[in-house]
């Protein structure tokens, strides 16, 4: 028994719920498939200057290179070696961008894929990005090494040798997801090749992982390779800093394994929250604004400190993973910016921003039928550079949903009201909703089918603030709509149902 209470009690002390970044910063971006040069310059150019906290970057890694369908971006989740090369560059590039992001205050999360290796039916003599050689019939994967052993086959109780009921835990963790080659975590072989990888990225400056498809890995596992990590690099990080780590498991609810099973081991993503937001969003199924007074735990969400939250992701913006068509994307702006701007005004979570590229989307019976395209690329397959227009958004078909003002903006909301309280709620029983964070910001939304004329208390000491949604305070001007805070705290709000954003958000840092 005391044993037992020493062995949890150091599992949980090791566990890393802090996302390390600056005081001050409170969001992470998703830069996915950008490469690592492009990376580095986004850091020193845009994230540091307008309070981002870090960047997660697509998988590092070797992986197996996919002709049919040409070059999808899932082939990154297919790893051949732990050597870093892949579309997005290679080691020296890959290192230069942790230096040049780290020495601005912007830290790197690593996509890390260690529940498995590339596809069974991948045949032996397929290219990978780093030309290593790989054998899936034999299970042999000679750069890490991993051979035939290092697989959990024998432990699979399904014909398949896959998964094929989710509702049976032992199968979501001993058989291979999408048929990938599903490593045998219990190992100790296994789980020190992981660690090593691991521990090479805390070695050049890391500052945490997202760790793929968790839901397939035993916590005892996980728990196990986690030990074994070491504390963060004092370069730029405290002597007792741990990485920090937050798990992908999808859980919606009805299956057998539940989110909680990771919490004693670090954060986990909470796919509730974008899944539920979009429906609100959208007004689907009944859903309303005013429900979201109770956002967060209210809804059965999990714990606000271990969750990991977002509106959407590289899986389910198109259609991988759950959440199906209530998903909010960039390709629907106007209710995307309203999603995102309320994940950024409310307190639950740790937020992530998303940053997609432009792909030709095509439905064919409900179902995008070019799901797979990859990123941006040149005829020869490789990625194409992120460039910046004039007007500051990207070009070469990147998204860069993290430029966009409103969003922008909002990660800076977010940074100034940090640690505030939700409070001063108010809402019209339908889709007009607004509140506070304490008395440094105050953000209010249409999403009726009519006009919005209120005078409401904001908390804000009085003044004229400047709403950062149409605009920001620029020299000491506001280039989009005023709000004047009165003395007694309160403030009139016009918002047409027809506005391009119809929301307004105003902070203490925007006041004129
Ligand atoms: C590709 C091909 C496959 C081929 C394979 C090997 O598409 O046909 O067999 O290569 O050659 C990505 C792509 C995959 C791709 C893979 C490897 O998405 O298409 O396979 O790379 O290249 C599950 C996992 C979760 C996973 C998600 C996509 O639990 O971990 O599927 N996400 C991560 C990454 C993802 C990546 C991998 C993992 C693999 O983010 O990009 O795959 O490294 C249920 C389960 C979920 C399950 C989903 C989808 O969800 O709960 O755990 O996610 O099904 O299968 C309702 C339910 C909800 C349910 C959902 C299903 O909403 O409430 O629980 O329906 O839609």
């Amino acid at each position: 028994m005391k044993l037992l209470f020493v062995v949890t009690f150091l599992g949980i002390s090791r566990a890393q719920y802090n996302p390390n970044v600056l005081p001050g910063r409170t969001s992470i971006v998703h830069l996915f498939e950008w490469r690592w040069g492009d990376i580095a310059a986004e850091c020193e150019r845009y994230l540091a200057p307008n309070g981002f906290g870090g960047v997660q970057v697509s998988p590092p890694t070797e992986n197996v290179i996919i002709t049919s369908p040409w070059r999808p971006w899932y082939e990154r989740y297919q790893p051949i070696s732990y050597k870093l090369c892949s579309r997005s560059g290679n080691e020296e590039e890959f290192r230069d961008m942790i230096n040049r992001c780290n020495n601005v205050g912007v830290y790197i999360y690593v996509d890390v894929v260690i529940n498995h290796m590339c596809g069974s039916g991948i045949p032996a003599g397929t290219n990978s990005t780093c030309g290593s050689f790989f054998s899936p019939g034999t299970r042999e994967f000679p750069a890490v090494p991993y051979s035939a052993w290092d697989f959990n086959d024998g432990k699979c109780q399904t014909g398949s040798g896959g998964i094929e009921n989710y509702g049976d835990a032992h199968q979501v963790r001993d058989c291979r997801l999408v048929s990938l080659l599903d490593l045998a975590q219990e190992k100790e072989y296994v789980r020190g090749k992981i660690a090593d990888y691991l521990n090479y990225l805390i070695d050049i400056g890391v500052a945490g992982f997202r760790v793929d498809a968790s839901k397939h890995m035993w916590p005892g596992d996980l728990q196990a390779i986690y030990s074994r990590l070491k504390n963060l690099n004092t370069s730029w990080f405290a002597e007792d800093a741990k990485a920090f780590i937050f798990q992908e498991v999808i859980d919606l609810g009805g299956e057998a394994i539940p989110a909680s099973d990771y919490f004693g081991l670090g954060r986990v993503t909470e796919f509730k929250y974008g899944a539920k937001l979009g429906n609100v969003v959208r007004k689907w199924f009944g859903e309303k604004m005013v429900y979201l007074k109770s956002w967060g735990e209210g809804w059965s969400f999990m714990p606000s400190k271990y969750a990991l939250v977002f509106v959407d992701n590289h899986d389910t913006q198109r259609g991988h993973g759950p959440g199906g068509a209530s998903i909010l994307t960039f390709w629907d702006a106007r209710l995307y910016k309203v999603a995102v701007g309320f994940m950024l005004a409310h307190p639950y979570g740790f937020t992530r921003v998303m940053s997609s590229f432009h792909w030709p989307r095509y439905f064919e019976n409900g179902k995008d039928i070019n799901d797979w395209v990859g990123p941006p690329s040149n005829a020869n397959g490789s990625t194409k550079p992120v460039t910046v227009n004039s007007d500051t958004t990207c070009g070469n078909d990147w998204i860069c949903e993290h430029r966009w003002r409103q969003i922008r903006n909002m990660v800076t909301f977010r940074n100034v009201v940090d640690g505030e309280p939700f409070t001063n709620w108010w809402d019209n029983g339908s889709n007009q909703i607004a509140f506070s964070r304490g008395n440094k910001g105050f953000i209010i939304f249409n999403n009726d089918d009519w006009c919005m004329d209120v005078t409401l208390f904001t908390g804000l000491p009085a003044g004229t603030y400047c709403d950062v949604i149409s605009g920001q305070k620029e020299d000491s001007q506001c280039s989009g709509i005023q709000i004047q805070v009165g003395s007694d705290g309160r403030a009139n709000f016009k918002i047409v149902n027809t506005a391009d954003d119809p929301f307004i958000a105003i902070h203490i840092q925007d006041k004129l």
